[in-house]
């Protein structure tokens, strides 16, 4: 069944001059068929390169907004409809709106887990992998900054800056349920294991951290080093190409394990019908594409 799920999913990915990109969090399965696999930004960069007419998102709204945002031309698919974020869904653009009337002298940087509309009232978007970069290189003359909506992230961006944020109260429930607990008994299991935390984790988690890191720079950082073995607190799905990349290195769980269940809504299945019937079509109001491509192309060529 499912090598036949293959075969149609390339039949139909050829027919239809489709590419299929997959988030580092979406299940091994989806991982293996997809053409590209990495972060929200990398995915986003593969998108507006391609010649392909149709982009077939694996991973959450959000990701797949971003990409139409880039290539508004090209069709852009998410393969599970009602797959989202929790913490982008924590603010909405009238929320942000009522921030900012209360600081009206304030500089506003989006993480880019958030909709098109609050990009759209942002200066500046950032991923987990560059947010510190984007302050330190493009913010240095903001008296104020609106940080949203991932409190932690903001909270760790702070500590590597010396700057402080107007924060949002919004936070990745996955990410959060990461006890340093949780950390800690791995860590007795595997005493000779770096510790890799992913910047939406607690305060508290971060302190224990070897290293902080986004999905991609966990990746690199686990392919060049020396370490033998590795506890990776983010999303699990990352685990699938880890242990791809690096056969030779033991990756440490946590328990409980850090499952994001909308990471996991897509399957091949999903992937399937996403090309057979052409859904879900994401859409961008063209007003909203034009003011958030500012925050997000500014991004892009400051990260470059
Ligand atoms: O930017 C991304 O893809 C997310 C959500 C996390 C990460 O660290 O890559
Ligand atoms: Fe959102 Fe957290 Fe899931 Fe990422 S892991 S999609 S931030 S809820």
């Amino acid at each position: 069944m499912e090598r036949e799920l293959r075969a149609e999913i390339n039949r139909l990915r050829k027919g239809k001059k489709a590419i299929i990109l997959a988030h580092n969090y979406v299940p091994p399965e989806v991982q293996e068929i997809a053409d590209f696999v990495g972060d929200s930004l990398g995915l986003s960069i593969e998108a507006a390169k391609t010649q392909a007419e149709v982009i077939v998102f694996c991973g959450v709204r959000f990701m797949a907004e971003t990409a139409k945002i880039i290539c508004p031309d090209k069709t852009v698919l998410l393969a599970e409809k009602e797959a989202g974020c929790p913490m982008a869904d924590m603010i909405t653009a009238e929320m942000l709106r009522k921030l900012k009337k209360d600081h009206p002298q304030a500089a506003v940087l989006c993480y880019v887990n958030t909709s098109a509309e609050v990009k759209a009232e942002s200066d500046l978007c950032c991923t987990s992998a560059n947010a510190v970069k984007m302050v330190n290189e493009a913010m240095t003359n903001e008296k104020e900054i609106i940080f949203v909506p991932d409190k932690y992230l903001a909270s760790y961006t702070a500590k590597q800056t010396g700057r402080t944020f107007i924060v949002w109260e919004g936070y990745c429930p996955i990410h959060a349920g990461i006890k340093p607990e949780h950390v800690k008994e791995a860590k007795r299991l595997h005493p000779q294991a770096l510790v890799v935390v992913h910047p939406e984790c607690t305060p508290e988690v971060v302190e224990l951290a070897d290293h902080v890191a986004s999905t991609e720079g966990m990746c690199q950082l686990v392919r060049e080093s020396a370490a033998q073995e590795f506890i990776i607190a983010t999303e699990e799905g990352i685990l699938h190409r880890m242990r791809k990349e690096n056969p030779e290195k033991a990756f440490c769980p946590l328990d409980p394990p850090v499952i994001c269940p909308d990471m996991k809504k897509t399957n091949l299945l999903s992937v399937y019908r996403a090309l057979k019937e052409g859904v879900y079509e994401i859409t961008v109001a063209e007003g909203v594409r034009n003011q958030a491509i500012r925050a997000i192309e500014r991004m892009i060529t400051l990260s470059r």
